[in-house]
C-alpha cells in the first residue's frame, strides 16, 4: 500500500465495505470529502479506481485474513458490507456475523479507533407501528438478518469497553432515492441525510458506542434520537413530498405486516429450508 499524500481532510484513509451496493456507491463519492484516500471494498465487482485517492479491493468479509489485510493502513471504517435483506441463517452467518466479527478483529489488530456500522431498523422490527422507540428500547429483531445486526451492535459495545474502539451504529430506516410504500413514508432516509449522518458518525467526538436511527425528518416518525443528540445529526429532508404519489397505491390490509409492524414485510419472511 502506498503512503497517502498530505491532506487537510480529517482522515488519511477510510475503508468503505459494501462499496458495490446501493448505499456504498453513494458513499464512495461523498466520503472523498473526509479522507485523502477512500478504500472501497466488496465481494462484487466495483467501478474501477479513478486514481490514488480511490482504492478498490475485492474481498469476501468471510475471509478473516483477507479482511485483516484490507484494514491495514486505514484510520476509520464505514462498514456497510453484507447481506442486506432477510435470508437463511447459513447465508447470513458468513457475510454478516463472521464478517462483522472480522472487521472488529482487524480494527483491534491495526489500532483503528472509529467504526461506523450499518445496523438496521429491523433490530426493533417487531414493534407495532404506533410505538415510539429510542436507542434504549429493547431490541425485537424481526429475522436472522436483524439478529446479525443486533450481534453487530453487541460487538460494537464489547469492542468499545474491552479495546476502546468507538462505533456509531446507524439503525438505517429505508434509504433509497424515494420511499416505495406507505411504511417508508415513516422510515425513509434520503441520500443527502445519509451522507450527513455518516459524516457526523465519523467526526463526532467521544461517541463510545452510540446508536442512532437513520431517518429523515419525516412527518410520521416512529423513532426518537434523543439519546444520540451528541452526534448533532440534523436531517433536512422529508418524505412528505412523495405522499401524494404513495397514497395512490392500494393500501395494505389492516392485518398485513406492512400495516402492523415497524419491520414491515421482513417480519413475515421465511422460514427457510423446510
Ligand atoms: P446492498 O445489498 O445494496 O449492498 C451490500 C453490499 O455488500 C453488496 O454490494 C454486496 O455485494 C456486499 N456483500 C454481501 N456479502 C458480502 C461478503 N461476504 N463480503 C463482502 N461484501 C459482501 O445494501 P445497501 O442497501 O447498500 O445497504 C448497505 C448496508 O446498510 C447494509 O449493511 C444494509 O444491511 C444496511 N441497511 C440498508 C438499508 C437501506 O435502506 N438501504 C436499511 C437498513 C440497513
Ligand atoms: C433494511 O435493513 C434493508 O437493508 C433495506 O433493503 C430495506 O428493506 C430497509 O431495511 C427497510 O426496512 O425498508
Amino acid at each position: 500500500m502506498t503512503t497517502p499524500p498530505p491532506s487537510r481532510k480529517p482522515f488519511t484513509r477510510i475503508l468503505l465495505t459494501g462499496a458495490a451496493g446501493g448505499l456504498g456507491q453513494i458513499l464512495r463519492e461523498t466520503l472523498q470529502a473526509h479522507a485523502a484516500v477512500v478504500r472501497s471494498s466488496d465481494i462484487s465487482p466495483m467501478a474501477p479506481s479513478r486514481g490514488a485517492h480511490d482504492e478498490v479491493i475485492n474481498c469476501n468479509l468471510a475471509d478473516k485474513a483477507g479482511v485483516e489485510a484490507l484494514v491495514k493502513d486505514v484510520e476509520a471504517i464505514v462498514h456497510l458490507g453484507g447481506i442486506s435483506v432477510e435470508r437463511s441463517f447459513e447465508e447470513i452467518l458468513d457475510a454478516n456475523i463472521r464478517g462483522t466479527f472480522h472487521i472488529y478483529e482487524a480494527a483491534r489488530k491495526h489500532g483503528i479507533k472509529r467504526v461506523v456500522f450499518a445496523s438496521s431498523n429491523h433490530v426493533t422490527g417487531f414493534y407495532p407501528q404506533d410505538a415510539e422507540l429510542d436507542a434504549h428500547s429493547l431490541r425485537r429483531p424481526d429475522g436472522y438478518y436483524a439478529l446479525s445486526k443486533s450481534y453487530g451492535e453487541d460487538l460494537a459495545t464489547f469492542y468499545f469497553h474491552r479495546y476502546g474502539i468507538e462505533t456509531v451504529s446507524l439503525r438505517i430506516g429505508s434509504s433509497f432515492p424515494e420511499p416505495r410504500n406507505l411504511r417508508m413514508l415513516s422510515t425513509w432516509l434520503s441520500y443527502q441525510d445519509l451522507d450527513h449522518l455518516v459524516e457526523r458518525a465519523l467526526l463526532a467526538s467521544d461517541v463510545g458506542h452510540s446508536v442512532v436511527y437513520g431517518v429523515s425528518a419525516n412527518r410520521d416518525l416512529w423513532w426518537n434520537n434523543r439519546h444520540a443528540a451528541h452526534l448533532e445529526f440534523a436531517p433536512q429532508d422529508s418524505s412528505e413530498q412523495f405522499r401524494p404519489q404513495i397514497e395512490q397505491q392500494p393500501k395494505p390490509a389492516a392485518d398485513d405486516p406492512n400495516s402492523l409492524f415497524q419491520g414491515g414485510a421482513f417480519t413475515a419472511a421465511g422460514p427457510f429450508g423446510d
